[in-house]
């Protein structure tokens, strides 16, 4: 199995995380985004979005960071990453869509505003305003989180993909200056997160340095 990721990608950080989490062994194959190595045709035959991370398993290629977590979560029951009820798996679905369509692109829209290290690598300009929008949008979405972390560890009982799909754009919201004071559940779920080695691997690979 190979991971293709890149440095300072959110999106991979959530794959590696769970392939680590998972416990499988993989070949990582670090991209050179700024070089455009994820442009060019031998990648674009892997993902033809042009976008890491991607995983290859054999002959099966696939994109999308919580789809890749899925695969491999299914593929190794023993890592215990998901539920073992249809109930439960629905429930987690429902956490990997609530990050993509609604708590990433709102971290996403205040980090590139805050976080000097992802501003350098992806040259990204500062937009306030779209900054703004962004704390309007997740002082919405962190209460749900809030709520759902009252009295209990992890999203879903026990550790699962539903807090691995959290864990990267809540890290970069955080590293950038976010205060998360109003919702000390979710600050005490990313304390465990972040210290988990799985996480530590993972954060040392796409964020450090
Ligand atoms: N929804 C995708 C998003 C992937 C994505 O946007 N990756 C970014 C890095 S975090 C990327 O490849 N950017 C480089 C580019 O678009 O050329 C996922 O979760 O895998």
């Amino acid at each position: 199995m190979e991971l293709f990721y890149g440095r300072m990608s959110g999106n991979s950080a959530r794959s590696l995380f769970g392939l680590h989490e998972a416990g499988v062994a993989f070949t990582p194959r670090l991209l050179d985004t700024r070089g455009g190595e994820n442009r060019a045709q031998a990648y674009l035959a892997v993902n033809p979005m042009g976008k890491i991370p991607a995983l290859v398993d054999g002959d099966f290629r696939l994109w999308e960071s919580n789809a890749i977590n899925w695969y491999v979560a299914e593929k190794h029951p023993q890592a215990g990453l998901l539920p073992a009820t249809i109930e439960g798996r629905a429930a987690v679905q429902r956490w990997l869509f609530f990050q993509a369509a609604h708590v990433s692109p709102a971290c996403g829209a205040v980090f590139r505003s805050t976080h000097r290290g992802m501003q350098e690598f992806w040259k990204m300009q500062a937009d306030e305003k779209a900054a703004e929008a962004g704390r309007k949008d997740l002082g919405r979405w962190l209460p749900v989180l809030e709520g759902a972390l009252a009295g209990r560890e992890w999203l879903e009982g026990a550790f699962s993909l539903a807090d691995v799909a959290y864990a990267p754009h809540l890290w970069l919201l955080r590293d950038g200056g976010f205060d998360l004071g109003r919702w000390p559940a979710v600050r005490a779920w990313l304390d465990r997160m972040y210290a988990r080695p799985a996480w530590r691997r993972t954060a040392d690979a796409v964020f450090a340095g």
